[in-house]
């Protein structure tokens, strides 16, 4: 079902005590923020090692939620190094982060992988925030529709009604991750209003209402209100700013 909602991509950073003071941290400046009717949702994705002690200190059963940043496309077996769907969800983990720009620029993750892994994250019950976005020299070259509508039909449109239905979708342009240069909420406006008129054709109108898309990149405390002011931005999937909890704080209330 469609809701606010705001995920904090902690990437590879913060060691294990680093990352318990800063969820600790949040959860103080945050727990006001996260009630009354247009509170968001709070997923926090920290990296493998911190999830099950960043789970613990959340509090249960209210708006805060632990998510991981990947998972395999596969159960169990013979994959050196590599974490389960399963693994994740028996630690806590309600949400996985799968095809963000850096998993498919660094580690060559592409839409077919991305679908399986789609599939084994629903199959273990997990809800993927998917994500999608357009390098610079795409947008320059004003084939941002075309590429994140291949993105959409490649790697998420396969999946059944029931299985769309649990699916969170990250618009983050690859030239505002990391660069501290924002989409404006214009910019970002357009693609949302793209998502969802695709999902529509896709699946139906009531799908394409009833899914929850993110803005991610360089979104920060200074611009969350005005990105999550635009009609179909309903919050954001935030890096850097994930790191400190008073901006944080700030984002989270920023509805
Ligand atoms: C960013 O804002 O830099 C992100 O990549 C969030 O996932």
């Amino acid at each position: 079902m469609r809701k606010n909602l705001v995920a904090g991509n902690w990437k590879m950073n913060l060691t294990y005590p680093e990352g318990l003071a800063l969820v600790g941290e949040i959860v103080n400046a945050a727990s006001a923020a996260a009630t009354g009717a247009n509170a968001p949702e709070i997923v926090i994705c920290p990296p493998f090692p911190l999830l099950q002690g960043v789970g613990q200190a959340l509090p249960q059963g209210g708006k805060f939620h632990l998510g991981a940043q990947n998972c395999h496309q596969k159960e169990s077996g013979a994959f050196t190094g590599e974490v389960s769907p399963k693994m994740l969800a028996s630690v806590g983990c309600e949400y996985v982060i799968l095809g963000h720009s850096e998993r498919r620029q660094y580690f060559r993750e592409d839409d077919e992988l991305l679908g399986q892994k789609l599939k084994a994250a629903l199959a273990a019950g997990l809800k993927p925030i998917f994500c999608v976005g357009e390098s610079l020299d795409t947008r320059e070259a004003d084939e941002t529709f075309d590429y994140i509508g291949k993105q959409l039909t490649d790697g998420l449109f396969h999946l059944s009604n029931e299985e769309f239905a649990q699916v969170t979708i990250a618009y983050e342009p690859i030239w505002a991750i990391g660069t501290g240069r924002t989409a404006t909420s214009a910019q970002a406006q357009e693609v949302h209003a793209f998502i969802r008129e695709r999902i529509a054709r896709a699946y139906d109108g009531q799908a394409a209402l009833d899914t929850t898309i993110l803005y991610g990149g360089s979104a920060n405390a200074q611009n969350a209100r005005e990105l999550f002011s635009q009609p179909d931005v309903d919050g954001g999937l935030i890096g850097g700013a994930a790191l400190k909890a008073a901006d944080f704080a700030t984002i989270i209330q920023s509805f």
